[in-house]
């Protein structure tokens, strides 16, 4: 109860920030997009990751309000970046939204709302969710559908380690599949993960969607994924999330 009322201050405060991590193309990883990921600091110093405080904002309803906060903030920078005099290869800013902000009546809604406030086409947003948060209900799913009625693009997050995986490629409109981290890991070994971050390429290419493979950490996986068909990478080999002046910095050297 605690870190609930700690955040609704923060909110209120400016105490949250969202930094951006790129995502890159293989096998040269050039930046083409980011997602979007929220940072707390508190007055004190401290750094609170939102693996604690994202849960505790669902569980009090105070997501609704930090999920719009995050999406018109990240919306609002890509339109900046969009902007810029030199250009930007930034095809997408992706940004996550939980269950309990899917669920929310209206939410799709809301989203155009942002979007045609800061002026970014549907096509340059993409929605990051899980599987367990589309497979919670009916509700989800509907809002996913208005969602890409609008255009804007719909990931599949932490791909594989949900329920459901494959039945709700059927159902749910999907573009990107992001492939979790895990089987990433021991892809350049001869081990199960490479077995199935294999299989999820093959399901991507013959569903047409896009893989982002996660969690990549070192050249010999970026290689590996490359070999295997992967085309999009995001991972601490390339680049952790960043403040918005370290990526313009990163356009910068593009320009
Ligand atoms: O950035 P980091 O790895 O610490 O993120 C931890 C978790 O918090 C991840 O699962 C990520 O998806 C989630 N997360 C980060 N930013 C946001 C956000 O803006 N909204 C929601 N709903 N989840 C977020
Ligand atoms: O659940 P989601 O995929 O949204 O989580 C994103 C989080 O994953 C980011 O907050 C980031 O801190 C973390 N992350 C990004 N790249 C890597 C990586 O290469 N290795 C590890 N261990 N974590 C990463
Ligand atoms: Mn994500
Ligand atoms: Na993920």
């Amino acid at each position: 109860a605690r870190m609930g009322a700690q955040l609704r201050q923060a909110l209120d405060n400016g105490e949250l920030r969202m930094v951006y991590q790129p995502i890159v193309t293989l096998p040269d990883g050039a930046l083409t997009g980011v997602e979007a990921l929220v940072r707390w600091r508190t007055p004190d110093g401290q750094s609170i990751s939102p693996a604690r405080f994202v849960p505790v904002a669902e569980r009090n309803g105070l997501i609704v309000g930090l999920g719009e906060w995050a999406l018109r903030t990240a919306c609002t920078q890509a339109v900046r970046w969009r902007d810029r005099p030199g250009g930007s290869p930034l095809t997408s800013v992706n940004v996550n939204v939980s269950a309990r902000q899917l669920r929310e009546p209206g939410f799709a809604e809301r989203v155009r709302t942002i979007l045609a406030d800061v002026g970014l086409a549907p096509e340059c947003l993409t929605v990051e969710v899980t599987e367990t948060a589309v497979f919670d209900g009916g509700r989800a799913l509907d809002e996913l559908r208005a969602l890409d009625d609008l255009g804007v693009r719909i990931a599949l997050d932490d791909f594989g380690t949900g329920h459901s995986s494959l039945g709700l490629l059927r159902t749910c409109p999907v573009d990107v599949l992001k492939v979790d981290r895990s089987f990433v890991e021991g892809i350049t070994g001869t081990t199960e993960q490479a077995a199935i971050a294999t299989s999820l390429i093959e399901i991507a290419k013959g569903l047409g969607l896009r893989a982002v493979a996660e969690g990549v950490e070192s050249a010999a996986q970026a290689e590996r994924l490359y070999e295997l068909g992967y085309q999009y990478a995001q991972g601490f080999h390339f680049a952790g999330a960043m403040d918005v002046d370290q990526i313009d910095a990163l356009l910068e050297r593009l320009d």
